[in-house]
């Protein structure tokens, strides 16, 4: 049995890396587990360095015997939406893209961020709203005693991209972030519409989780 602790305070990540990585060798903790709230700051520039200093900074956490849950790894996930006519905007802004312009801390509601991107787009021509998801996946393990040099050396990192474009209003209510405007390539209907079966096997987390699922194979 492996207990691997997921890093993120996002609820709805937490459901579907359960739900693509979910197995009967498998314990998933998170945030809720733990007795502290840890805040990572997610000062790096591309979703991998954040994705480590989230997975790091719990990893440290746990490593300190007082404060381990059993838990063997740490998996952290960074991810975001870049769109082309934006030159990749939001990127690693996405959770917090509308409180970018009031300059408010921590992430902004969804529905005023799918706002913020409606507006930006408004006007460009459906061939032209192309976009992806892309997620990266931090891997650390947890090593007793051990300090954060040490682990950031065993981390390893996995990425996963789904391509697709922006629809000019919202549709369904399924998933969460910018689910109701991202329609993925191949499919004529938003992630939102969907549905988790459909958004797990396509999506840039399930084909980040499916690249980590194949390392674990291979050991
Ligand atoms: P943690 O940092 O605690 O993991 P977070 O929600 O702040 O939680 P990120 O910093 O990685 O996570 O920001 C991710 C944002 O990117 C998320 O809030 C959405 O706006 C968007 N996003 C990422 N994956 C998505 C998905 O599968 N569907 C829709 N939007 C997504």
């Amino acid at each position: 049995m492996t207990t691997v602790f997921i890093a993120t305070s996002n609820a709805h990540k937490v459901e579907e890396i359960r739900g693509i990585l979910g197995g009967p060798d498998r314990v998933f903790l998170s945030q809720g587990d733990a007795p502290v709230r840890l805040e990572p700051d997610e000062t790096g520039a591309t979703f991998r360095e954040n994705a480590r200093i989230k997975a790091l900074t719990w990893a440290t956490y746990l490593a300190m015997e007082v404060c381990n849950l059993g838990a063997r790894w740490v998996l952290a996930d960074d991810s975001g939406l870049e769109v082309d006519a934006l030159d990749g905007a939001p990127g690693v802004h996405s959770a917090r893209f509308a409180a970018l312009d009031t300059g408010r801390r921590g992430n902004s509601p969804d529905a005023e961020n799918n706002a913020k991107l409606l507006r930006l787009m408004a006007g460009i021509a459906p061939a032209r709203r192309t976009a992806r998801f892309r997620c990266a996946l931090a891997l650390t393990p947890v090593l007793a005693g051990a300090d954060a040099a040490a682990m950031a050396a065993a981390t390893r990192d996995f990425e996963g991209v789904c391509e697709g474009a922006l629809l000019e209003h919202p549709s369904g209510r399924g998933g969460f972030g910018y689910d109701p405007l991202f329609v993925p390539q191949g499919w004529d209907r938003p992630f939102a519409e969907l549905g988790a079966e459909v958004k797990n096997r396509l999506s840039h987390r399930a084909r980040a989780l499916e690249a980590l699922r194949d390392a674990w194979d291979r050991e």
